[in-house]
């Protein structure tokens, strides 16, 4: 069983989209175990992504994280973390495969709907970053 944090970014909570990404999740037999609505600080989008601060587009991805409500959410499931990523698709979505979330409905690679954790140890850092274990239901 593995864990993956999964954000229903600004642009994709503004398309309507919630229903959507979490339906693919389940219907790729992955469970939603923590959810819940937020409205990000600049300061807990820069701590979320705080392995990219060094990079050119730090500034513009945290405003842009901070811009508007998100859906956070832990889903479990075998492979959890790739089943996500392959859900979702590449980060620039003109390089995305077609049928995958990114690919279907995402404007660029900063404003692309969707964030799944890319490996074991960030998945760890990520969930533990929003959610407690109160929160989850395994
Ligand atoms: P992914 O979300 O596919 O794991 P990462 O972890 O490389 O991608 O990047 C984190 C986020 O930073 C992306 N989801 C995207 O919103 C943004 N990002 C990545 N690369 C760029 C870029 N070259 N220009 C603007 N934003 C970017």
């Amino acid at each position: 069983m593995e864990r993956s944090l999964s954000i229903v970014k600004p642009d994709g909570v503004k398309k309507n989209l919630i229903g959507e990404v979490i339906g693919r999740f389940e219907k790729a037999g992955l469970r939603v175990v923590a959810l819940k609505m937020a409205r990000l600080t600049k300061k807990q989008a820069e701590g979320f992504y705080a392995v990219h601060k060094e990079k050119p587009f730090f500034l513009s991805l945290t405003e842009f994280m901070s811009s508007g409500p998100v859906v956070l959410m832990i889903v479990e499931g075998e492979g959890a973390i790739g089943k996500v990523r392959e859900l979702m698709g590449a980060t620039n979505p003109v390089d995305a495969e077609p049928g995958t979330i990114r690919k279907d409905f995402a404007d660029s690679i900063e404003s692309n709907i969707v964030h799944g954790s890319d490996g074991p140890e960030t998945a760890a850092f990520e969930t533990g970053y929003f959610f407690n274990s109160l929160e989850t239901h395994s």
